[in-house]
Order: structure tokens, then sequence, then C-alpha cells
């Protein structure tokens, strides 16, 4: 049994609907980022970043795990789904994992913070991060011109971490315009039962929490 410890957010839901998807029973542990039970002592030794998502294995002797993409990694190993065991075919997974971790997850949440949150409206910034995220989508609408999920033809690990973040792209003020091949992909993986499941987990909070401690959440 794994134990999940998550939030309604971007790097939470990469797991829930990864354990949805690949069918590993799990319990729900929700953390209230607001409270900061992230920051707690307990927390700290599952992960010691004091942030979500963390898992515990319970059926290999109690391993925690921390960082969403190293998470995916070991679930999809554990499971022997999403991430294929051909050297090359696995190689491309983790680049567009990589690319999700290094560019659209951090990207995306300053530009969440600066255009959503911030208490002063920083035009450079703003913009900064808008047209970083805006590259970064363009190279996946080239991409997916010739390939049916990020990686190659059969659905991974990189599009929940991808498709986690950008279905709710909305947050960024970043337009998805003239980009068709970015839309039929957001509807193909959006349309995945265990991707509709994995999102409400754990159920969104209600918006006004969210706007409360959305710079923590996001950031
Ligand atoms: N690189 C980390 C990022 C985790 C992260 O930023 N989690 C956010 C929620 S999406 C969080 O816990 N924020 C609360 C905080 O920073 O205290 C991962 O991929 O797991």
């Amino acid at each position: 049994m794994i134990e999940l410890y998550t939030a309604a957010t971007p790097n939470g839901w990469k797991i829930s609907i990864a354990l949805e998807e690949m069918g590993i029973p799990y319990t729900l542990r929700s953390l209230s980022l607001s409270k900061l039970e992230q920051k707690e002592e307990w927390f700290l030794k599952i992960n010691p970043n004091g942030r979500i998502p963390a898992i515990i294995d319970r059926d290999n002797g109690d391993f925690a795990v921390f960082e969403s993409g190293a998470i995916l990694i070991y679930l999809a190993e554990k499971s022997g789904k999403l991430l294929p065991t051909e050297p090359k075919a696995r190689s491309r997974v983790l680049q567009w994992l990589f690319f999700q971790h290094g560019g659209v997850g951090p990207m995306m949440g300053q530009a969440n913070v600066f255009f959503r949150y911030a208490p002063e409206k920083i035009p450079y910034a703003i913009e900064r991060y808008q047209r970083e995220v805006r590259r970064l989508l363009e190279v996946m609408e080239r991409q997916l011109a010739s390939s049916e999920y990020i990686a190659g033809p059969d659905y991974s690990i990189a599009d929940i971490a991808l498709w986690s973040w950008i279905a709710g792209y909305g947050w960024s003020g970043v337009s998805v315009d003239g980009l068709p091949q970015l839309k039929r992909w957001m509807d193909l993986v959006g349309a995945r039962p265990a991707a509709q499941k994995g999102r409400n987990i754990p159920p969104p909070a209600d918006p006004d929490k969210v706007a409360e401690s959305g710079r923590s959440i996001l950031a």
C-alpha cells in the first residue's frame, strides 16, 4: 500500500493521476498548505524539502520518496506501467518528464504567482514568465504535430506530469490560441478517467482558500 501526502495542486495531481492510472492501491493524506503542515517536523522526515507531494511505500520497508518526478518514476517502475524499458523509448519519456520539471512547472508556477497573486503587479515579471510559458507550449505544439502523446505513440508519465500543469493554463494568463495540437493532446489526456479522477484528489479547496494561500501553493 502507498501512502500519498498531497494537496490540490498540479504537483500533487501528478501523483494521484498516476496512482489511478496504474491501479496502485493507496491511502490519502491531504495536507493543508495554508496551515504549513508541509513544514512540520514529522513531514520533513518524509520530505526534507517541506513540499507536497511525497509518498511512503509500506510494502517496501516504509520507503519514502519526494519530488514528483522521482515519485512518478518510482511508481512506473513498481507497476511496470507508463515508462518503457526499451532504452530509447525510456529516454524519450524521461526527456519530456525533465522538460516539465525544469521548464513548464517552474515557469508556469512563477507566471501564476506574478500574474495572479503578487501584491504588486510587476509587468516585467509577468511578461517574462508568461512569454517563457508560451514558448514552452510552442515547443510541445511542434512535438505533438508528429506524435500522438508527448514522448511518442504511447501515454506515459511525461504526459501526466505535463497535463497536470497545462490543464490549468488559465491561471497563468497564457493563451493556447493557435496551438491546435496542444489542444488535441489536452483533450486526449483530459478524457482519461484516471486523469479526471486524479485531478479531483484531494477534492479542490474552495476558491477563497486557494486565493488566500495561493502564493505558497503555487510557488
Ligand atoms: N519540485 C517539487 C515541487 C513541489 C512543490 O512546489 N509543491 C508545492 C505545491 S504544487 C508546495 O508544496 N508548496 C507549498 C510550499 O512551498 O510550502 C516537486 O516536483 O515535487
